[in-house]
């Protein structure tokens, strides 16, 4: 399996994350991306290359331009402003508040925020800019014949919405690939998101349409981030009703209890029969993973990619989370073994 990859991940530094009321070193950090590459190496899973640039073009097929413009004057403004630390928002338009853009930094950083734990600082456009076109490089790689694909996209996607950023996420690297699939052939793209947290932004992407099925498996809202969406009930409105499916579980699921969750997924997509798959990759299902509470072992990753291979589609997987980095490496490479063994 080819991997698209670009070390201009590291443009994404950050230095500080609001988590229990500190400032920390981010979770999601530049380690990530070198051990998971590092593991691809190790193994020889296949090919590492570099991403095309496919442009803006396919970014504002999804997102709004206005939150791009945002996204890449920022720090920009928020260093004009004379601030010391990291851009973080600190006031929101709340329950019944003026959905008014502001003029001000603080107030803009508010409105086009869902989360504050994620900061923004310098490079942090550009590096999410050549993620998403790790994903669209993939995407094309499909197009082009191949039966998977790995974007090992940083930083991470699913959390971005059409007007809003957090969980780590500032583009929706899979959301953009899927896009640029229905835009050059496919009829239907199914999503299929495997990271611990729910994938808010990709469904609230597609909430209205039924050209994507999205299904996400992931740590019940009740009880973890995001909070705010992600429960069993949401299936979607207006065209769209049926193309959205959320699984969320308790506390210390097991990979038995996951593994019967995912299998009433591909059925689902199955049924949906989709032209291409995406994969949202997170491997902070991991029972050692620091923020979530899933109980996979290591090799519970590699029979889910092999349960995930019996589809038999044409697979783009586009990397999400995963914080055990000492593991992220194993578990992240391990779905894509399990799942080209058994293609
Ligand atoms: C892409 C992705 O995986 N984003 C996740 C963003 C989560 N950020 C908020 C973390 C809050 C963690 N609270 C953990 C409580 C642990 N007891
Ligand atoms: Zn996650």
């Amino acid at each position: 399996m080819e991997t698209i990859f670009t070390e201009r991940h590291n443009l994404r530094n950050s230095k500080t994350e609001l988590f229990g009321g500190q400032l920390v070193q981010p979770f999601e950090r530049p380690s990530r991306a070198e051990y998971i590459i590092g593991r691809v190496r190790e193994v020889e899973l296949g090919p590492v290359s570099e991403p095309d640039d496919l442009g803006m073009k396919p970014i504002l097929a999804i997102h709004d331009k206005g939150f791009i413009d945002f996204l890449q004057i920022a720090w920009q403004d928020w260093q004009a402003a004379g601030y010391k630390g990291e851009a973080m928002p600190t006031v929101w338009p709340a329950r019944r508040m003026s959905q008014r853009i502001p003029t001000d930094i603080e107030g803009r950083l508010g409105y086009y925020a869902l989360a504050c734990e994620t900061t923004l600082s310098g490079g942090t456009w550009e590096a999410a800019y050549a993620s998403a076109q790790v994903a669209l490089t993939g995407a094309q790689r499909l197009n082009e014949g191949a039966k998977a694909v790995f974007s090992l996209c940083r930083p991470p996607g699913h959390h971005a919405a059409i007007d809003m950023y957090g969980g780590y996420c500032f583009v929706n690297n899979a959301a953009v690939a899927a896009q640029h699939l229905l835009d050059t052939g496919a009829k239907r793209v199914a999503i299929l998101d495997v990271d611990f947290h729910h994938g808010n932004g990709t469904q609230d992407i597609f909430d209205t349409r039924d050209d994507v099925l999205f299904i996400s498996l992931h740590g019940d809202p009740m009880d973890a981030f995001p909070h705010f969406l992600g429960h069993a009930d949401e299936k979607g409105s207006g065209a769209g009703v049926g193309f959205t499916v959320n699984y969320p579980m308790p506390p210390k699921t097991n990979f038995p209890t996951w593994r019967t969750a995912l299998i009433k997924a591909l059925e689902q997509i199955a049924k949906y029969a989709p032209d291409k798959l995406i994969i949202s990759l997170g491997v902070d299902t991991f029972e050692n993973d620091p923020i979530s509470f899933f109980k996979l072992k290591s090799e519970d990753f590699a029979t889910y990619g092999a349960d995930i291979a019996s589809l038999n589609l044409p697979t783009l997987f586009v990397m999400e989370g995963g914080y055990d980095i000492a593991e992220i490496g194993v578990n992240t490479v391990n779905v894509l073994q399990g799942f080209e063994k058994a293609f």
